[in-house]
């Protein structure tokens, strides 16, 4: 069952090839990342690495999206040019994914001279087609969104038509421009949502479904006159105008694996697809993304992974409403930026938004890993070198084998449906299960310790594997003071796996909060 459902997202079954292509979204570099793309970014690194302890080739696409009017503008207000601008905002993002580290295979930048190429070509191939045509177009712009307001989604306040996410007036905008012509891809669109099992979780299919039905899907405007929106990769068949950011930015996940220089790398990633979003740039990756893939004989993604907002008070956290948690604020907290990392993945939720909070997440730090996982570490290390000298060959509890067992099944399963977060709580699970076999077992007053020692430690190794691709470098920190070696594959996971345990160190893994 495991490798049945496994196959769903890697078009391959475990043991045979075994590849997977993951995106982030591309961020605006308008300033420094926050929570909130740390969000996407770790929760795509966790399964990117889930995938590689498993055995997996994976490759690991980031980055940034650097033209648009939104750029020009602030890069005006600064004195700078968009050029140097991005330069200099860019860094921050390789800095704090490095920081949290993130192991990408590639960082993208929609200036890199590979893209601008793959951009260009894209342009050509739609417009010898047939699916590009120019008009006149008329709508409310927000230059914060990057996208044009119909009446139905926009706000009116102080009389004026609102961006209801900046909650700024928008811009209205006339003049002549490229289309595309996606109208002739609704059906396409519609039965792909309808039956594809692309989108995940369904309802965001729904969602997009709902919008079609009562919009229809029209053509959009891909072109900017040079003359307002000069920073942009110029269309090739038109050199008075720049090609609208949102086309630019999502080509990016066709030139990261190659597209078209190589074709067969690109179809080889290409198909075991998983791209991860925030549910405000649904539609761009439904409706925009998959007619644009097809009007170049490119499938949808395998899945379109898509998460909930993080919010505050209500309000989706984002700079433009001045509420964001900062990556640096929380890695001051817990001294370790890994445990930022674990706090995503705790919290990550596809359906539902979450608030961000620092009860909550002290709580998660002092529940879940100072008392649960960390005392168990301690303990059992600390007991292993004072009743068995450090040295533990192997030698099973039967009686909590059973309770492992379940609880590890569970984790497999939920990484493997990619829910992250349940994945994590059964680890948590198994934790809990491990204290309490100890003080029931009470090794410390037995004469035979070593069997529930032992076992105790084979739990251990089990949230740790589970845990790894959470916090790598804590994981591997433990693994050295227990002497067990990380490999890559299925097999590491059965339990009595380790032959013999030789505890050189009772790491005191996490502190508590002063
Ligand atoms: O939209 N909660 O870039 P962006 C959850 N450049 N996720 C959040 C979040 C929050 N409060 N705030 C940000 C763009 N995110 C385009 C994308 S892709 C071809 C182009 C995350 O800088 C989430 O992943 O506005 C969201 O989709 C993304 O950041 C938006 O980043």
């Amino acid at each position: 069952m495991f490798v049945a459902s496994f196959s769903r997202f890697t078009g391959a079954k475990f043991m045979n090839i075994c590849r997977v292509y993951i995106t982030t979204p591309i961020y605006y570099p308008n300033d420094k990342p926050h929570l909130g793309h740390a969000y996407t970014t770790v929760l795509a690194d966790i399964v990117s690495r889930w995938f590689k302890l498993l055995g997996c080739e994976t490759f690991f696409l980031t980055g940034t999206d650097e033209h648009g009017l939104k750029l020009q503008r602030e890069a005006e207000k600064r004195g700078l040019t968009p050029n140097q601008f991005v330069d200099e905002m860019s860094r921050f993002f390789v800095e704090y994914w490095n920081l949290l580290n993130i192991e990408y295979s590639r960082f993208i930048r929609t200036t890199d001279r590979d893209h601008e190429k793959t951009v260009k070509y894209v342009l050509n191939e739609l417009y010898r087609k047939g699916y590009v045509y120019k008009g006149i177009y008329r709508g409310w712009y927000c230059a914060g969104c990057e996208k044009y307001f119909t009446e139905k989604e926009y706000i009116v306040e102080n009389g004026k038509p609102t961006c209801p996410v900046h909650r700024r007036p928008l811009e209205f905008i006339e003049e002549e421009a490229y289309f595309l012509k996606l109208s002739q891809f609704k059906d396409y669109v519609v039965k792909i949502l309808r039956e594809g099992n692309v989108v995940f979780p369904k309802q965001y299919a729904e969602e997009v479904l709902g919008k079609i039905e009562a919009e229809g899907l029209q053509d959009i405007a891909i072109s900017r006159p040079k003359s307002r929106v000069y920073w942009g990769i110029e269309l090739p068949f038109d050199s008075d105008y720049t090609t609208y950011v949102w086309i630019d930015a999502l080509l990016n996940y066709l030139t990261g694996i190659g597209y078209p220089k190589d074709l067969k790398k690109f179809e080889n990633f290409w198909r075991n697809s998983i791209q991860f979003i925030g549910k405000d740039i649904l539609w761009f990756h439904t409706a925009v993304w998959f007619s644009l893939l097809a009007m170049l004989g490119i499938p949808p993604p395998k899945s379109l992974v898509v998460h909930a907002y993080l919010t505050f008070k209500g309000q989706k956290m984002g700079k433009s409403l001045g509420n964001v948690v900062s990556i640096d604020d929380m890695v001051k907290r817990y001294e370790n930026p890994e445990v930022v990392r674990f706090i995503i993945a705790r919290i990550a939720n596809y359906d539902k938004d979450s608030e961000v909070s620092w009860d909550i997440y002290d709580e998660i730090y002092t529940n879940d890993l100072v008392n649960n996982f960390g005392n168990l570490v301690r303990r059992v290390t600390v007991l292993a070198q004072k009743f068995l000298n450090g040295v533990i060959d192997r030698d099973l509890d039967k009686e909590f084998v059973e309770v492992l067992e379940n609880l590890k099944n569970k984790a497999l399963k939920s990484y493997n449906e990619l829910l992250v977060s349940e994945a994590v709580k059964h680890a948590l699970e198994i934790s809990h299960e491990a204290n309490a076999y100890l003080n029931k077992k009470e090794p410390w007053r037995t004469p035979n310790p070593k069997p529930i020692i032992y076992t105790a430690l084979e739990a251990i190794r089990l949230i740790s594997l589970l845990l790894y691709p959470v916090m790598p470098n804590t994981i591997s920190k433990l693994f050295k003071a227990i002497n067990v070696e990380i490999r890559k594959g299925l097999e590491q996971f059965n339990i009595g796996y380790v032959n013999r345990y030789e505890v050189k160190e009772a790491p005191i893994l996490f502190k508590k909060i002063r």
